[in-house]
């Protein structure tokens, strides 16, 4: 039974004084600040499969796993291995390497949607670089995208939806300018509807649909019953293409990611995190007849000094393929431990009385706080933001470490263990029991 730690947080505590001196709000990305759910954010020093431990000494069970990357758990042996020897030769040419056609081969035979790619060094570049890709091969310039999705931080995707009937998006960010936000078309997910009315009010004009196929970013919510298939459909009938965003999903929720799952073939797929193997990396890729219109061979200019980067490619190559090699065993352990410990937090605030809906698709998962069914962007929002942070910050002192925000999807390693699942439903059962009074 864990006991409430009464964590120590000097050190981390010191460690943000100074780094609230040096970058904004302390953070190299927003989320890591906590601010969704207060409190102090731990400074990692170390992780070790399912475990980080902070700067105090504090050991946590890890269900963000570095946003999705560490699939395998932190320190994964093998890939260790695979970015030390990598190092010792280099960390970058800035020259063509066999590592990146070693892991291309792995990412084509994975994803038969895809012929041809380019890695890039973050997941933001990769949605970026496939946008501008989708515009130049249609000709077209509006883009459609989903409420809650979360496609990095270029400009043309910082977006939300117009007000009233105006279907031009608005900037979703300060220093977005109007007349870029306005040829992204902000739109609920899982309605259909909407879409059929975005292409008949911009017949021709639309150049993809670019959508998390099983969202991540407003918390996990999966695709309804028939609504991918609808939007490959339609976007066949409309000439547009459609983009899968499997930064998150690629390798998570299956092997070939969430058109293996649900048998969908996009026309482009964009990748990060997992295919990095927790170092920069990003790929997006195609067709032939789409990639080839890339410079050098076409006239859509992108390019990157890091592209392929050989330490990258090296954890990726030793990520995905242990995957490869392990797949029947390595998804069914992260299936089983994903719905125990999904299912058994959940199970528990019933016990108690704590209104939550539980949205899972194998190891990616979301407990709302809400009693409504989360199909999208407005449902995931009737929950409550602030039992939510109380959970987090109380997990946290029992040694949990969940990510720091409703609207994230906890992941699950392959390091993690029946163990660790029971132990965290034993810290949701006492937090549960301190809310409820
Ligand atoms: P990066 O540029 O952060 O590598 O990838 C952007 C991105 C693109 N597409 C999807 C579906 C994503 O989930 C992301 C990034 N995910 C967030 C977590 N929800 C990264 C965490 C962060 O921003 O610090």
């Amino acid at each position: 039974m864990p006991v409430s730690l009464k964590r120590k947080i000097q050190r981390s505590t010191e460690l943000q004084q100074r780094a609230e001196r040096l970058f904004p709000g302390g953070v190299d990305s927003p989320v890591r600040a906590f601010r969704a759910v207060g409190g102090h954010p731990p400074f990692a020093v170390k992780g070790d499969g399912a475990y980080l431990w902070d700067a105090d000494g504090n050991r946590y069970i890890d269900y963000f796993g570095s946003w999705g990357p560490m699939i395998l758990g932190h320190a994964f042996p093998p890939v260790v291995d695979a970015i030390q020897q990598a190092a010792a030769r280099s960390a970058s040419f800035g020259a063509s390497t066999p590592a990146e056609g070693d892991l291309a081969e792995l990412v084509v035979e994975a994803y038969p949607s895809v012929e041809k790619l380019r890695f890039v060094s973050s997941g933001t570049e990769a949605t970026m670089s496939a946008i501008r890709l989708a515009r130049a091969f249609t000709g077209r310039d509006y883009v459609i995208k989903f409420e809650g999705c979360y496609h990095g931080h270029s400009d043309g995707l910082l977006v939300k939806a117009g007000s009233g009937v105006a279907t031009f998006g608005i900037p979703g960010s300060a220093g977005v300018p109007n007349d870029v936000a306005r040829y992204t078309l902000a739109l609920p997910f899982n309605d259909i509807s909407a879409v059929e009315a975005v292409f008949a009010e911009h017949r021709g004009e639309i150049a993809c649909i670019i959508l998390e196929p099983i969202v991540g970013n407003m918390g996990c919510v999966p695709p309804a019953s028939g609504y991918l298939e609808a939007l490959r459909k339609i976007t066949r009938e409309e000439n547009a293409l459609l983009i899968f965003d499997e930064v998150m999903t690629g390798f998570r929720v299956a092997y070939g990611g969430a058109q293996e799952l649900y048998g969908i073939q996009p026309d482009m797929t964009t990748l990060g995190k997992i295919v990095g193997g927790g170092l920069p990396c990003g790929a997006f890729g195609a067709r032939a007849e789409i990639m080839d219109m890339l410079a050098p061979l076409g006239p859509v200019y992108q390019a990157g000094t890091l592209s392929g980067n050989p330490l990258a490619m090296a954890a990726g190559i030793a990520t995905v393929g242990y995957l490869k090699e392990h797949r029947t065993e390595v998804y069914a352990r992260l299936e089983s431990l994903s719905a125990a410990v999904a299912d058994g937090v959940a199970a528990e605030a019933a016990k108690a009385g704590v209104p939550l809906t539980t949205n899972r698709v194998g190891a990616m998962f979301t407990w709302f706080f809400t009693q409504n069914h989360v199909t999208d962007f407005e449902s995931a929002s009737t929950s409550d933001t602030a039992a939510f942070a109380h959970f987090h910050n109380a997990m946290l002192d029992l040694g949990v470490w969940l990510p720091p925000s409703q609207y994230e999807a906890a992941f699950l390693s392959a390091a993690h263990s029946t163990d660790d699942v029971e132990i965290t439903i034993a810290a949701a059962r006492e937090t549960f029991a301190a809310i409820v009074g």
